[in-house]
């Protein structure tokens, strides 16, 4: 073999194993949530519902800081297991604590500026998010089974990425719409475009 086709072979090699990393990197779910009875879809959690296996937590703490009296973000979703901070960013105390019959019930008490309390949210489902001290502020943490989820901007759109190749139902939540499914199939290098009309709930 003279040294000529040896460079060539090893760049073919080389393509193929690139080329198989391509393909191997799933497909692309995006597309719009439209609402009526509402300003805007913003906040949608778009997500596969199931997928097979378990997912590990996310590596890095989420994040739901307080400031000017508000939770940022409104909407948070997590993959289950995932552990969120709660640093109190702002310049009164705050009394952090999701109701009965949330997915994680619990209560921070009322803590400083600058401190910053964590929970582990290990089950699936919505913890809707309360301060003890200021009735007006509210968000929600939302654990999924899988990290395959987007959350829509204000126009509605939403794209998750990498997605692993099967059927699967994909569903919506927003704190005030009507949740809904749609069967897709995600294949490998593809874009499926999902597109829900959500109603208020009652
Ligand atoms: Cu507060």
């Amino acid at each position: 073999m003279t040294m000529r086709n040896g460079i060539f072979s090893l760049t073919g090699v080389l393509s193929l194993i690139l080329g198989a990393n391509l393909a191997m990197a799933g497909g692309t779910i995006t597309g719009t949530v439209n609402c009526k009875g509402i300003k805007n879809p913003r906040d949608t959690i778009v997500y596969i519902e199931k997928l097979d296996g378990n997912f590990a937590p996310q590596e890095t703490h989420a994040v739901m800081d307080q400031q000017n009296l508000v939770f940022i973000p409104h909407v948070l979703p997590i993959v289950v297991g995932t552990s969120v901070d709660f640093p109190n960013s702002d310049t009164v105390r705050h009394n952090v604590f999701s109701p009965a019959g949330s997915a994680k019930v619990f209560n921070l008490g009322t803590y400083d500026v600058g401190v910053i309390k964590t929970v582990v949210f290990d089950s699936i489902g919505e913890a809707p998010l309360l301060c003890n001290v200021h009735a007006e502020m509210s968000s929600f943490v939302v654990t999924l089974q899988n990290p395959y989820f987007a959350i829509t901007d204000k126009a509605g759109a939403f794209t998750i990425k990498d997605a692993p190749p099967g059927k699967y139902t994909l569903t919506t939540w927003h704190e005030r719409l009507k949740s809904a499914s749609q069967g897709i199939e995600v294949k490998d290098g593809d874009t499926v475009t999902v597109d829900f009309k959500l109603k208020e709930r009652r």
